[in-house]
């Protein structure tokens, strides 16, 4: 996959993608990563990128002829990449939008500054745009970091054995099982013995039932997005027939007071 970023800071990306992940997926050529200085392509004089915004307000708004000169020239180096300005109007990035642009065969990821862009800059120029949270950053490179990051760690071959991706968060829709490794007792907490017996079934089954109470507690919407497997399924049944139980003989009649 071809990465272009057009961005005002390039040396911000310089340490971004020399370390880890990012670095190996260069080495191997899984990717080709490229940040490119917007003011490059300012044609005046002082290499000006932003301007005061029609309409008065304060702040400012980046121009669009440098933009414009940015994306045409990106687009020549990567003719088939996906032109997507990073905005908190963008689409909601996620798990599945990171696996929808690990299949294109590259990207060129727009980072505004300021109020933003300016807002001419036609869907020739700009085909997506993507927003990794409704908040407001001061600028869209760090935003361009965490898609490049979920992204390329999709890419066939990026990640190794060791660490897959199929087992991620949200591969299943669901939030990860809890993580142990040695020592068995820390602090006085031990490991879930299950964990320890080599039992591969009886661990997946553990796991499993891990991630769907974590996604019950903590994000019950990510279960109203997706079906149940019959085992998902089969272990809710279980709760519930348990809850059932526990409430049926544990609860005090709605109007007894003493506690
Ligand atoms: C943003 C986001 C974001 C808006 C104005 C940059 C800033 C400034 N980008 N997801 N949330 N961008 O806040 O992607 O230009």
């Amino acid at each position: 996959m071809q990465i272009l970023v057009l961005t005002l800071f390039p040396e911000m990306f310089t340490a971004f993608w020399s370390h880890g992940m990012l670095r190996k997926a260069i080495a191997q050529e899984s990717i080709a990563a490229a940040a490119l200085n917007i003011r490059n392509f300012a044609a005046d004089r002082h290499q000006v990128t932003d301007d005061r915004p029609y309409g008065g307000g304060s702040g400012m708004v980046m121009k669009p002829e440098p933009l414009a000169a940015a994306i045409r020239a990106a687009k020549e180096r990567a003719p088939d990449a996906r032109t997507i300005l990073m905005s908190p109007q963008g689409r909601v990035f996620n798990q599945a939008l990171a696996r929808e642009l690990a299949a294109l065969p590259g990207m060129i990821l727009i980072c505004g500054r300021y109020e933003g862009v300016d807002d001419r800059l036609g869907v020739d120029l700009i085909a997506d745009e993507l927003s990794i949270g409704d908040y407001v950053l001061t600028g869209g490179e760090v935003a361009a970091m965490a898609v490049i990051d979920a992204v390329t760690r999709l890419i066939p071959g990026v990640l190794g054995g060791e660490d897959s991706a199929e087992c991620d968060s949200f591969a299943n829709g669901l939030l990860e099982h809890p993580h142990y490794t040695r020592p068995p007792v820390f602090e006085g907490a031990e490991v879930p013995g299950v964990l320890l017996t080599g039992h591969h079934r009886n661990i997946e089954r553990w796991r499993l039932e891990a991630s769907l109470l974590r996604t019950f507690v903590h994000r019950p919407d990510l279960l109203q997005e997706r079906e149940l497997t019959p085992q998902e399924a089969d272990i809710l049944r279980r709760w519930h027939d348990s809850l059932g139980r526990l409430i049926a003989e544990r609860a005090l009649p709605a109007d007894d007071r003493r506690r």
